[in-house]
């Protein structure tokens, strides 16, 4: 058999593709780029809600969320531990996203208004992540499937905690339901923007799924995402923002209006509210930064040092 073939028949019987077996390029280099972007959200996705964790109204709040933003940064280092399996650096990957080339997920660049947003982040955001996430446990590629065993683990708690503050603002005051409503008002449409484009207009899908790397399309897992979320709105009281929301006996899911594909686009390209505020804050933290990364690696050196000297004696 032929490398190609091999390869074929593993992705076919659902066996694992691990670093140092044969793969197509095409397949390396999509993977390289779906996991530096996710890695890449992860990262970015630490800021909109670290700027909650001052104003948390609650020590347990507070407590939660700070470890809810650590993890996101864990969840960056899984996969840029993944990504580098397939020969792409971290450093240069982390270049290409602060120098704004690298991509990351839309969801990012907006504003964090009110702490009903934390909630909604929680509940919605959180929710997409692991709707398109669950699946990638089983994805062909086998660092990136065992990085997100953990990542979901994770991302089911950051989903109850952000229900949980969603729950209490819905019982709570008059303002507090506003809040919340005010929430999701706008995080809803973003949020189907996660998903990626419609599968008429999404360039990847096609090999992706042929190659196991994705398991559904990207309108297969925003229906599902739909249709998990309006029972949920419901249970809460609260209302999805969408007049063309209708229950569809026949196809046993909701019917739902156009997201605004120009706007995602704009977002995809740089033009979001929050872009420019995203890059330059990732940027600073990583100047800031370059002490730590220093003072590690001379640290690490000098341990080698140690144990070579230790190992020839
Ligand atoms: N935002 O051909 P398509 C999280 C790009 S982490 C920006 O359908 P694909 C969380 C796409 O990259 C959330 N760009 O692509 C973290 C492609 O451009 P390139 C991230 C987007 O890969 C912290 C082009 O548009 N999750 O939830 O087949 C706290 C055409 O798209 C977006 C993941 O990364 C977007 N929304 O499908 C809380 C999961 N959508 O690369 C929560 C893993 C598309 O050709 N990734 N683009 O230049 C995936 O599952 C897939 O990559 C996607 C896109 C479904 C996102």
């Amino acid at each position: 058999m032929t490398n190609e073939e091999i390869f074929e028949k593993k992705i076919q019987d659902d066996v694992r593709i691990e670093p140092k077996d044969w793969m197509p390029e095409a397949y390396r280099k999509t993977l390289i780029r779906q996991i530096s972007q996710h890695a890449h959200s992860e990262v970015v996705g630490m800021l909109p809600e670290a700027n909650w964790i001052t104003r948390a109204p609650t020590l347990r709040r507070k407590a939660t969320l700070l470890a809810k933003v650590q993890d996101e940064a864990g969840h960056g280092l899984y996969l840029y531990s993944a990504m580098e399996t397939l020969g792409m650096p971290r450093a240069q990957a982390i270049d290409d996203l602060l120098s704004g080339k690298a991509k990351y997920s839309s969801i990012f660049n907006y504003p964090t208004l009110s702490w009903a947003d934390m909630g909604t982040i929680g509940w919605l955001v959180d929710g997409a992540a692991i709707l398109n996430q669950v699946p990638l446990c089983r994805t062909s590629y086998g660092p990136y499937a065992r990085a997100m065993v953990r990542v979901c683990k994770e991302e089911s708690f950051h989903q109850r905690q952000g229900f949980e503050i969603m729950q209490s603002l819905s019982q709570g005051s008059a303002e507090q339901k506003a809040m919340a409503q005010d929430a999701i008002n706008r995080w809803w449409w973003p949020t189907l923007m996660m998903f990626g484009p419609r599968d008429a207009e999404s360039g990847n899908t096609e090999l992706s799924m042929k190659w196991r790397i994705k398991r559904f399309t990207n309108d297969e897992l925003r229906q599902k995402f739909v249709d998990m979320m309006v029972p949920q709105a419901q249970h809460l009281g609260l209302s999805i923002p969408d007049p063309r929301l209708k229950w569809n006996e026949e196809k046993k899911g909701y019917d739902f209006g156009d997201v605004d594909w120009n706007e995602f686009w704009k977002v995809v390209k740089g033009q979001g509210p929050c872009n420019k505020q995203r890059l330059e804050a990732r940027n600073k933290a990583h100047d800031q930064g370059a002490w730590v990364r220093e003072a590690a690696a001379a640290y690490a050196e000098k341990r080698a040092k140690r144990a070579q000297l230790g190992a020839s004696a």
